[in-house]
């Protein structure tokens, strides 16, 4: 079937939740898509950063092949013999000493709360139902109704009441903002090292290294969301490493299977992780053996194929490439590693039409937050990749 007729098709049977560019992919390798038609694209979302070693990377695709054959899920009340395996291989490359294994990089930050509201009660001794977390402005951590309660996109709310209490809002990248916010029963602070939705937000260097600081000093744990950011997107292992930190829980998603299996999950320390008894916690498939299969060749891969110093080099000279551009339309460039937001100016009339003119050259894009288009493709991508997009982005940004 054709475009058309899958999209008429998925307007009248499914929910109409997204709006999304109207191409109809059916193949995926490595950076490029192919729709139903045939036509060819370069994909530079990543599917949100999920797909950073490449669309079915044939390693990860084998581990999950292998895996299959042999079992699926256990549940966790059995034991499997990849959990264990992942579990020891995460905390070897990052240095932490516990994981607790989820699905949706939503639950992975639901995980991250309930741990820091029990460490709240059980170590800081905060009163029982007091713990208070703060967040930032232009957060993006998940959809849950606990998570969107403390969204700042009024969108992201709206209709979903009565919203979950305990949680605080302050401006993102303002250290002092935080300290002034933080009172005895703060337990955790919740920050995006790089804010993806927010439009690729970078805060002013230094910044992560000040609120870890203030943390330490008020016995609040700091929660780093790397959901997005995370697993090479900005040319570090994680984006905190640009302040050479380490928070006490870290969320990680997406690209931990390689867009190949929904696997998140909590790294931390023992002390932390160590507050969730037998039964407090859990979930179907968190910890699932093909989950964890897939997981742990996608984290070989990142780490065997160099994706990582890859990100850090070639978004630099991507970003040096885009900002060489000369056009009227674009205010500033914003980006680290294969991280990258181009904002627009209000003159641009918003960054839709310019991911549509993209699409119409072969690569796709998302706008966020109406006008930044982000370049966010597979960290496998090449410079002569990167050459074929420059030109074609040029005359986007020069001519429409
Ligand atoms: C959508 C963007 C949105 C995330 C960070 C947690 C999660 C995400 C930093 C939750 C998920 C996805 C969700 C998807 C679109 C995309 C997204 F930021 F990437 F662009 F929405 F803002 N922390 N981000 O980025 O992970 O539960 O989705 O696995 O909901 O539209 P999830």
């Amino acid at each position: 079937m054709l475009t058309k007729e899958l999209i008429a098709i998925e307007e009248k049977y499914g929910a109409h939740n997204y709006h999304p560019l109207d191409v109809v992919i059916e193949k995926a390798k490595g950076i490029w898509v192919w729709d139903v038609e045939g036509n060819k694209f370069m994909d530079c979302l990543a599917a949100y950063s999920a797909v950073n070693q490449g669309h079915c990377h044939p390693r990860i695709i084998n581990a999950m092949k292998e895996q299959a054959e042999k079992v699926t899920l256990t549940s966790r009340a059995f034991r499997n013999d990849q959990l264990p395996l992942l579990c020891k291989e995460l905390c070897e490359m990052t240095g932490f000493e516990m994981v607790l294994p989820m699905n949706s990089g939503a639950e992975a930050v639901e995980t991250a709360l309930k741990a820091a509201r029990k460490w709240g009660y059980k170590v800081k001794g905060v009163k029982e139902n007091q713990a208070e977390i703060i967040a930032c402005t232009n957060n993006f951590s998940g959809r849950t109704i606990s998570i969107i309660s403390f969204s700042t996109e009024e969108q992201y709310k709206d209709g979903f009441g009565p919203l979950t209490p305990g949680y605080k809002v302050v401006e993102y990248g303002n250290a002092e903002a935080l300290e002034a916010a933080i009172n005895p029963n703060t337990v955790a602070f919740l920050v995006e090292p790089i804010q993806g939705e927010g439009g690729v937000i970078i805060p002013t260097d230094g910044y992560m290294k000040k609120v870890s600081e203030i943390c330490k000093k008020n016995n609040v744990l700091l929660i780093a969301d790397e959901i997005q950011s995370g697993l090479g997107r900005s040319g570090k292992l994680f984006a905190y490493m640009y302040d050479g930190i380490q928070p006490d829980m870290v969320t990680i998603g997406k690209a931990l299977s390689g867009g190949a299996y929904p696997v998140s999950a909590v790294l931390s320390s023992k002390d932390i992780l160590g507050v969730f008894n037998p039964g407090d916690h859990g979930s179907t498939f968190g910890g699932n053996p093909l989950g964890a299969a897939i997981a742990r060749e996608s984290l070989k891969v990142l780490v065997e194929e160099k994706l990582i110093e890859n990100s850090f080099e070639l978004g630099k000279y991507f970003k040096e490439k885009l900002q060489a551009i000369k056009s009227g339309y674009v205010k500033e460039i914003r980006g680290r590693g294969l991280f990258i937001g181009v904002e627009l100016k209000p003159e641009a009339k918003g960054a839709r039409r310019f991911c549509e003119a993209l699409k119409d050259r072969g690569i796709l894009c998302k706008e966020t937050h109406e006008n930044v288009i982000r370049f966010a493709p597979p960290l496998i991508i090449t410079k002569e990749d990167i050459d074929w997009a420059l030109p074609k982005i040029e005359e986007v940004l020069t001519t429409l």
